[in-house]
C-alpha cells in the first residue's frame, strides 16, 4: 500500500483551513493541523470533521503552536514530515492591522519566513504553499494579475508583501516548491463574522428572525472581487500539484460595491437595505483599498481553475444558511 500524502495546513480553524481540510481528508489526505489554545472553544469550523464517520480514515491531526514561534514550527515540520505544507494563518482582519501593525507584521509576514526555514533545514522536497493577498496591490488600478506592481494600503498588505517575496526569494535561493496564492476575496457561511459579507449576510438573518432592527457599516463605495471559499482551497492544492512553482492570482474577474452586496443580501430576504443600513465611522480605515478586480487568466490556462459561483449567488448562500444556523443548524452542515 502507498504511503497517504501529509499536508500541515496552519489556520486550520478559519475558513479558509477548515475548507482545505476537508478537502484533503476527501482526497485521502492525512492532515495535520495548528491550532492556538484559547480559553473559549475555537474550533467550530473544524469540530465536525473529528466526529463526521463519512470522512475516510478521521485523518485530522491537531497540534497546539502559534505561526510566530519559528522554534515550535521547526520542531513540528520534523514531527509531522508533510509532503505540503499550507500556512493559512495570519491576523487577517485589514481594519485590526492598524491597531495591531507590530503583531500583524509578525502573524502574517514573518510567519512565512519560519515556516520556510523550518522546510530548508528538515526537507527541501517538502512542498509550501503562502496565502497571499490581492491587498498587495492595494493602489494600484485594476484589473490586476501576476504582473500588477504591488502598492499595499494598510499594515497588513504591507505585512503580507514581506510574506510574498521571502516566498519567492526562498523558492529562488534553494529551489524551493514554494508558491505564492494571490487571491481576491472569498467568502462562504464560514466566513468570519466581522468581514463585510458575513457582517451583512448575518444582519439580514437576524433582521429576518426579529433579533436586529438595524446595520452599521463603514465605506460602501469600495469595489470588491468576491468568490467563493471552497473553490479558492481547491485552487492552492492545484497549485501544489504543478509541474513548476509559480505564483497565482485566483478571482473571478467581477466587481461589485459593498452597496451591491447589500442589494443581494436584503433582496433575497424581501427587504430593502437603505431602511436598516446606518453609517458609523469607526469603521473606516486610515487608508482604503478602493478597487479590487483580479485577472485569473494564468490560473486557468496553467492549473484549468476558474470560479463559478458569483456574487450574487454567494450572497444568497450566505443568507440562507445564516438564516438556516438562527433556526438550530449544525455548523458542519456548512
Ligand atoms: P481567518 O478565517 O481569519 O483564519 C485565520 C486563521 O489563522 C485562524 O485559524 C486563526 O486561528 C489562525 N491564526 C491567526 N494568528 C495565528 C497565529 N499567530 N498562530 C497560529 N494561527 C494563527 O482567515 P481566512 O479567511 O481563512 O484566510 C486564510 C489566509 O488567507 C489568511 O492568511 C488570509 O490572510 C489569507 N487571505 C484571505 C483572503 C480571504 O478573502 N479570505 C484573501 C486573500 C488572502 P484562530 O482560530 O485561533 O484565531
Ligand atoms: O470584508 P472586508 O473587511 O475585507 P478586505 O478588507 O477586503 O480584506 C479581506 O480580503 C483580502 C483580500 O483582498 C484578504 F487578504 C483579507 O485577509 C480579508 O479577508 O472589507 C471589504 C470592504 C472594505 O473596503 C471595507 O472598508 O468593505 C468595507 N466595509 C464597509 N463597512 C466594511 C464595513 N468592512 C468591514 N469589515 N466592516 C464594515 O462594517
Amino acid at each position: 500500500m502507498t504511503e497517504a500524502k501529509r499536508a500541515f495546513i496552519t489556520g486550520v480553524t478559519g475558513q479558509d483551513g477548515s475548507y482545505m481540510a476537508q478537502q484533503l481528508l476527501a482526497k485521502g489526505y492525512e492532515v495535520h493541523g495548528l491550532v492556538r489554545r484559547s480559553s473559549t472553544f475555537n474550533r467550530s469550523r473544524i469540530d465536525h470533521l473529528h466526529h463526521d464517520e463519512h470522512i475516510p480514515g478521521k485523518n485530522l491531526h491537531l497540534h497546539y503552536g502559534d505561526v510566530t514561534d519559528a522554534a515550535r514550527m521547526q520542531q513540528l515540520m520534523v514531527e509531522i514530515r508533510p509532503h505540503e505544507v499550507y500556512n493559512l494563518a495570519a491576523q487577517s482582519h485589514v481594519r485590526v492591522s492598524f491597531d495591531e501593525p507590530a503583531y500583524t507584521a509578525q502573524a502574517s509576514g514573518v510567519s512565512a519566513l519560519n515556516l520556510l526555514e523550518a522546510i530548508r533545514s528538515t526537507d527541501t522536497s517538502i512542498r509550501f504553499y503562502q496565502a497571499a493577498t490581492s491587498e498587495m496591490f492595494g493602489a494600484s488600478p485594476p484589473p490586476q494579475n501576476e504582473q500588477t506592481p504591488f502598492y499595499p494600503r494598510s499594515p497588513y498588505g504591507v505585512a503580507k508583501v514581506y510574506s510574498y517575496w521571502i516566498t519567492r526569494n526562498y523558492r529562488e535561493a534553494y529551489d524551493l516548491f514554494a508558491v505564492n496564492g494571490q487571491l481576491f476575496n472569498h467568502e462562504s457561511p464560514r466566513r468570519g463574522e466581522t468581514f463585510v459579507t458575513r457582517k451583512i449576510t448575518l444582519a439580514v438573518a437576524k433582521i429576518v428572525k426579529g433579533l436586529a432592527s438595524e446595520l452599521w457599516m463603514g465605506n460602501l463605495d469600495s469595489v470588491r472581487d468576491w468568490g467563493y471559499a471552497p473553490e479558492y482551497t481547491d485552487g492552492m492544492w492545484r497549485m501544489l500539484q504543478a509541474d513548476e512553482p509559480t505564483d497565482f492570482v485566483l478571482a473571478t474577474g467581477t466587481a461589485y460595491t459593498i452597496r451591491d452586496f447589500l442589494t443581494f443580501a436584503f433582496e433575497h430576504a424581501g427587504l430593502d437595505w437603505q431602511e436598516y443600513v446606518k453609517f458609523d465611522p469607526k469603521f473606516l480605515r486610515p487608508t482604503e483599498v478602493d478597487v479590487l478586480i483580479g485577472d485569473a487568466g494564468k490560473a486557468k490556462s496553467v492549473l484549468g481553475w476558474e470560479a463559478t459561483v458569483l456574487p450574487p449567488q454567494l450572497a444568497q448562500v450566505m443568507v440562507d444558511a445564516d438564516i438556516a444556523r438562527l433556526e438550530g443548524a449544525k455548523e458542519g452542515q456548512f
